[in-house]
């Protein structure tokens, strides 16, 4: 059973990184500002409303765009010594190529953002891809089903290296690819193209994964002596066993390399993990097909894989409780790993209906990737609590989530080794949480949508955080 440790003592490691994060799309707004390209995310919500809960867009979201410094005086004054933010590729590359030109306005916007940050003394976390994909790059050949996209990635990821590898020192080129192929297999999320289930979403996975690599390599070969390190940022629930049968802990393997680990795995080692491998493979076969769902990587690639991370970049929110057994579309990743799941009901319900608060999963988590990888180095890029925002200051129970999953990286340091580095709360204030809308809101700042001022008010959590990160700097 579970026991966290005192809550009063706020001891990590010094310097240890506190900071909060947020997404383009989520906050900025002036989505069609000057020469702003269209977004998958902008094209959905306009051409196909209903996706949205009520109808909402990310038209003006929070207006970052135009409140920036207000945003960083709001995290100087918590005291976050750092800030998680995503460059929009079709803001800075209206077409998403790099040779069709790029948009003054928005390349600006970036490096005013940048500039102020380290005015400010925080440090820049910045995610060169956090979903919204340019339009145009959809409509030709798929996006990320698009075997080419790759190569634009990387040519984005070169130009944004060039403006401003010498001041950002963390860099996650692509956040959540578990998340973006449920674009591409489900209706999760932008362009949401469910009928590709079982097929789309491994190609769509693929293509990331040589993405980012080539992200990497062009860092090491043209940029690395600005001395950056970059990452992805992985996410799933952590699975653990149902039970102590060589079955359900079987399942929660499975579970976790169906997630976790379809990414990791490769960044790390070069190739997918040989459980996704062979049933991925052998189903494949049994359906029928000459070639298996899960694509291939060439020798070259292997190679250029093999190591692209020079930390883990983890978001955690939750856990799962794992057994054997079918779930999902006919087929699908989730019904090839023969997982079903479960909640354990100590776990306390959230507004959103995948969130339970369950704080050991994301120590079981840092020991598994210390276990599995030669205790990387990790930085957690998202971790955070939805309420409905129906008494919206008075937010206790997102202090008990912060306390609680601080108390767990405490001990995953101090009791188990782990090498973490820094923590980013998601998020620094209520936004467009995507199919949610503004329904579900994750801020430490709420946010007043009705006013065209988009007020940010401190919530209880803040003063909380402001007081926890004060007491960390003064031991
Ligand atoms: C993250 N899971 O997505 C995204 O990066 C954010 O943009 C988003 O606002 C935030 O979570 C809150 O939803 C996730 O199943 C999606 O474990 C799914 C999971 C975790 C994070």
């Amino acid at each position: 059973q579970y026991r966290p440790p005192p809550v009063s003592h706020t001891n990590f490691p010094k310097g240890f990184l506190f900071g909060s994060a947020t997404a383009s799309y989520q906050v900025e707004g002036a989505w069609n500002d000057t020469d702003k390209g269209e977004s998958i995310w902008d094209h959905i919500t306009h051409n196909n409303p209903n996706f949205i809960a009520e109808q909402q867009n990310g038209d003006i979201a929070d207006d970052s765009f135009h409140k920036f410094k207000e945003d960083i005086r709001i995290m100087k004054d918590i005291g976050f010594k750092s800030y998680r933010f995503s460059i929009s590729w079709p803001r800075v590359l209206p077409t998403g190529k790099v040779a069709d030109g790029y948009s003054k306005t928005g390349l600006n916007y970036y490096t005013e953002l940048i500039d102020e940050l380290l005015a400010n003394g925080i440090e820049p976390l910045v995610t060169l891809y956090h979903w919204d994909l340019p339009q145009a790059l959809q409509e030709e050949r798929g996006g990320w089903l698009n075997p080419n996209i790759s190569d634009y990635f990387a040519d984005y990821a070169d130009f944004m290296f060039s403006k401003f590898a010498p001041k950002v020192k963390y860099w996650i080129t692509i956040n959540e690819p578990l998340s973006i192929v449920n674009g591409y297999g489900d209706d999760a999320r932008a362009p949401a193209l469910k009928e590709l289930h079982g097929i789309g979403e491994y190609v769509a996975g693929h293509n990331l994964l040589l993405a980012h690599s080539k992200a990497y390599k062009l860092y090491q070969d043209k940029y690395s002596h600005n001395l950056g390190k970059i990452s992805m940022a992985f996410c799933g629930s952590y699975c653990a066993p149902a039970s102590d049968s060589v079955e359900d802990i079987e399942a929660a393997e499975r579970c976790y390399q169906f997630t976790f680990g379809w990414f990791i795995h490769p960044v790390l080692k070069g190739d997918y993990h040989p459980l996704l491998r062979s049933i991925i493979d052998e189903n494949s076969q049994w359906e029928g097909r000459k070639t298996s769902r899960l694509p291939y990587f060439s020798q070259q690639e292997i190679d250029q894989l093999k190591g692209s991370a020079d930390f883990l970049g983890l978001n955690y929110y939750t856990m799962l409780l794992a057994k054997p057994g079918l779930a999902g579309l006919d087929p699908s990743d989730q019904r090839d790993s023969r997982v079903v799941t479960l909640w354990d009901p100590s776990w306390k319900p959230t507004v959103a209906s995948w969130l339970r608060v369950a704080p050991e999963g994301l120590r079981m988590l840092l020991n598994k990737v210390k276990n599995d990888y030669g205790n990387p180095e990790v930085l957690i890029t998202e971790n955070g609590y939805p309420d409905d925002g129906s008494d919206p200051l008075n937010d206790t129970e997102r202090i008990n989530y912060y306390e609680t999953h601080f108390a767990a990286i405490r001990q995953a340091i101090y009791e188990d080794g782990c090498n973490v580095v820094g923590h980013t709360s998601w998020s620094l204030m209520d936004n467009f949480e995507w199919r949610d809308g503004y329904k579900a809101k994750f801020g430490i700042f709420s946010v007043d949508f009705n006013s065209p001022n988009r007020t940010r008010t401190m919530k209880k959590s803040a003063y909380w955080l402001k007081n926890y990160i004060a007491m960390h700097d003064y031991l």
